[in-house]
């Protein structure tokens, strides 16, 4: 099954309007054209170069960040989107068109691994027009996935009415993201651990417990042997998760403004959050289900937890008794 069938399917039986088709359409034809940039990097463009110029988060922006944020704002220029809401952006781009759906991105996620050809991508989220609060909660997201520019250019995506997400491969003949695998579902259990551990001596005490009874192995609380794997990119980690399980942390820290850890609520925690929990798994802050925050603010941190329910559980449970 084409990505074009999958749609179709949805819009043959109303589960997504016209907008909603639309929209994840021209983000796959955007999410072409960014793969194919990305394969000339460093011959026709040094894709990782910094502009000078600084995003609304204070991130030095690449020239790649900068290309991909146009190349989906030209093709989401041909849907219904009424706002677009981007990392790269300090305030929601009101398109001009009347339609009922706006579109949050991280147009190019892992921005620090584009110059090493290591695996970036695209995040998106879909929801529901509003004005105030700036954004819905998760929950009521319309549809989320995101793309993988890597060894293969991959897509992971779910409409609300989805039971599960389903995984996609660009196949660079047909020119079409061709759907593989079965329902996407997230063992209970894992032993593999994503975590920028580096910021150790920052983390509060209850991922430093996590951690401690993590690496003391089959002697620890866990009594298990864990493996470590971190990509740097988020989307990566992600959709290894997805396919083999495991689980990704971001935590707050005590570093000058990482209280609420680095990822942002709007186009980067609820959409993997929302795909996290269709297929099984658990996305929270630590404490609540991320699907359950209301945004308050376009470019808002939040710390995040997400995979295999075991672990997930065991980081409630030391957060809620600290
Ligand atoms: P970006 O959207 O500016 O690329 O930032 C998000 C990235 C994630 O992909 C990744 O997991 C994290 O930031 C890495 O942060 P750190 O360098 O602190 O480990
Ligand atoms: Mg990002």
């Amino acid at each position: 099954m084409r990505l074009e069938e999958y749609i179709k399917n949805r819009l043959a039986d109303g589960r997504i309007g016209e907008d909603v088709g639309g929209i994840i359409s021209q983000l796959a034809d955007a999410a072409m054209v960014i793969s194919k940039t990305i394969r000339l990097s460093g011959i026709e463009y040094d894709l990782g170069a910094e502009t000078g110029a600084e995003n609304s988060d204070g991130d030095e922006q690449k020239t790649l960040d900068v290309l991909a944020e146009d190349i989906i704002i030209n093709h989401l220029k041909h849907t219904a989107a009424s706002h677009i809401l981007s990392e790269e952006q300090d305030d929601p781009i009101t398109t001009g068109q009347d339609g009922q759906v706006m579109v949050a991105i991280d147009p190019l996620d892992g921005s620090s691994n584009i110059a090493v050809n290591v695996s970036v991508g695209t995040i998106f989220s879909l929801m529901p027009r509003q004005d105030a609060p700036i954004a819905c909660a998760g929950r009521d997201q319309l549809a989320a996935g995101f793309f993988v520019y890597g060894p293969q250019t991959t897509l992971i995506l779910a409409v609300a009415s989805d039971q599960a997400p389903q995984c996609f491969i660009l196949d660079d003949r047909k020119n079409s993201f061709v759907a593989v695998g079965g329902a996407v579902s997230i063992p209970t259990k894992t032993e593999e651990y994503a975590i920028n551990a580096a910021y150790a001596e920052h983390w509060f005490p209850p991922v430093q417990e996590w951690m401690r009874q993590v690496l003391a192995g089959k002697q620890g609380a866990y009594g298990k042997a864990y493996r470590m794997r971190w990509v740097g990119s988020m989307v990566a980690d992600a959709w290894r998760i997805f396919q083999r399980g495991g689980v990704f942390l971001y935590p707050g820290d005590k570093r000058e403004g990482y209280t609420d850890g680095r990822l942002r609520l709007v186009y980067e925690a609820n959409p993997i959050s929302f795909l996290i929990e269709k297929a099984g798994g658990m996305a929270t802050n630590g404490k609540d289900a991320i699907l359950d925050l209301t945004p308050e603010s376009l470019h808002q941190r939040t710390p995040l937890f997400f995979g295999a329910t075991q672990e997930m559980t065991r980081l409630n449970t030391l957060h809620h008794n600290k």
